[in-house]
């Protein structure tokens, strides 16, 4: 047994006595390319990383939910109970498994009440989706415990649904999907229009580069009015064109789009066009040469965000550029942005330096000091023990 499931089920037995009925694990991810495009049907590749969220739970048969949490500030054993579940009432991260209980029941799931406790090396509030990690770790665990039966598609649709209508964030399904249905050294190129998925070798190592994280540890939430205001702005681009979601605008279209909208929300819709086509691009990159081959459309990615979209912050800006001048090929923010972390291609040889530049760069601008490790690509959720 590893060092971290020992831990856990420690920590259960001191907490609830006895044994749990199993552990499951759900990764957080990192997305190569493909940023704002999941809610207009569009196209992502993400990764499921090697930072996981665990649960070990038990089932109780009178309905109360008793949860601790391991991972954050928060301590102490939080009762709820599963026939009355209200978001106003979930305090902190119980949230999280409160709303996936609440989404199984809306389907017409009898959840049980259970005993669980959770862990997670995924940073809270780094951009790397902590929080569905912990949902879709909840949901492998419900799905198998009440018998459910849901496939990952419909695991899909249920935790964006807490997402969505619990938890107040109102975010499309590549975090999700990255989580449950990731895969050890692929990157997953999802199509969100029907969740159709390719597995893309995504094998970092072997082409002499690491995939280096920089968490600029400025908060962000989804629930807050940023993401909600740049989905507005892309709902309303594909109404004045006259199509379903921005997935059915191509780059070829935006000359002829620019007149018919306000500057702001075309530029928005440029954004998501054109970051379609990069995915599209990185993909066919991947399969000819390899990691390498994505490095400038991260870098155009990256442009587009903080231009278009206008998503980035000084310190994700800072990051990007300093990895850039010491020697990575190719970088961007990764995620909802506003905050949150940024991703670098670096050669081997140069990450030390790397790491130096964007220390160096972040002390010099008076930010705090950025979190910096690096990921590889992981199995999604499924149950450990
Ligand atoms: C967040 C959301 F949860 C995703 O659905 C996606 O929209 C992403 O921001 C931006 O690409 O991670």
């Amino acid at each position: 047994m590893s060092p971290d499931l020992e831990r856990l089920t420690a920590t259960f037995g001191d907490a609830f006595g006895g044994a749990a009925d199993g552990v499951w694990t759900a990764p957080g991810r990192v997305n190569l390319i493909g940023e704002h495009t999941d809610y207009n049907e569009g196209f992502v590749l993400p990764f499921a990383i090697d930072l996981a969220a665990r649960v070990a739970l038990r089932v109780r048969d009178d309905g109360v939910m008793r949860l601790l949490s391991t991972a954050g500030s928060e301590s102490g054993i939080t009762e709820l109970s599963v026939g009355d579940l209200r978001s106003d009432r979930a305090k902190g991260w119980s949230v999280y498994p409160s709303g996936v209980v609440w989404a199984f029941q809306e389907r017409g799931i009898d959840v049980p009440g259970f005993e669980l406790v959770l862990d997670s090396d995924v940073p809270l509030g780094a951009g790397l989706s902590s929080s569905h990690a912990i949902e879709c770790a909840v949901a492998t665990a419900l799905n198998e415990v009440t018998g459910a039966g849901l496939d990952a598609e419909e695991l899909v649709l249920t935790t964006q649904r807490a997402e969505n209508a619990f938890v107040g964030a109102p975010t499309g399904i590549m975090d999700q999907s990255a989580s449950l249905r990731g895969r050890s050294g692929h990157a997953v190129f999802l199509d969100c229009r029907d969740q159709s998925v390719e597995l893309v070798p995504f094998d970092a190592a072997a082409a002499g580069l690491v995939t280096l994280v920089i968490d600029t540890r400025v908060a962000h939430s989804h629930a807050d009015g940023g993401y909600a205001n740049r989905r507005d702005a892309c709902e309303l681009g594909a109404q004045v064109l006259g199509v379903k979601a921005l997935r059915d605008v191509s780059v070829d279209d935006l000359d002829e789009a620019r007149g018919l909208m306000d500057e702001t929300t075309f530029r928005r819709v440029r954004h998501v066009v054109t970051e379609d086509q990069r995915v599209l691009d990185s993909v066919a990159a991947l399969r000819g040469s390899g990691p390498a081959g994505i490095a400038s459309l991260l870098d155009a990615s990256h442009a587009s965000m903080r231009d278009d979209f206008e998503i980035s912050c000084d310190e994700l800006d800072t990051a990007v550029e300093a990895s850039r001048a010491a020697g990575a090929i190719g970088a961007r923010m990764t995620g909802g942005g506003f905050g949150g972390s940024a991703i670098a291609l670096v050669p081997d040889d140069d990450e030390n330096r790397v790491r130096d530049a964007v220390l160096a760069a972040f002390a010099e601008r008076g930010f705090g000091a950025p979190r910096l490790f690096t990921v590889t690509p992981a199995d999604g959720a499924r149950r450990l023990a």
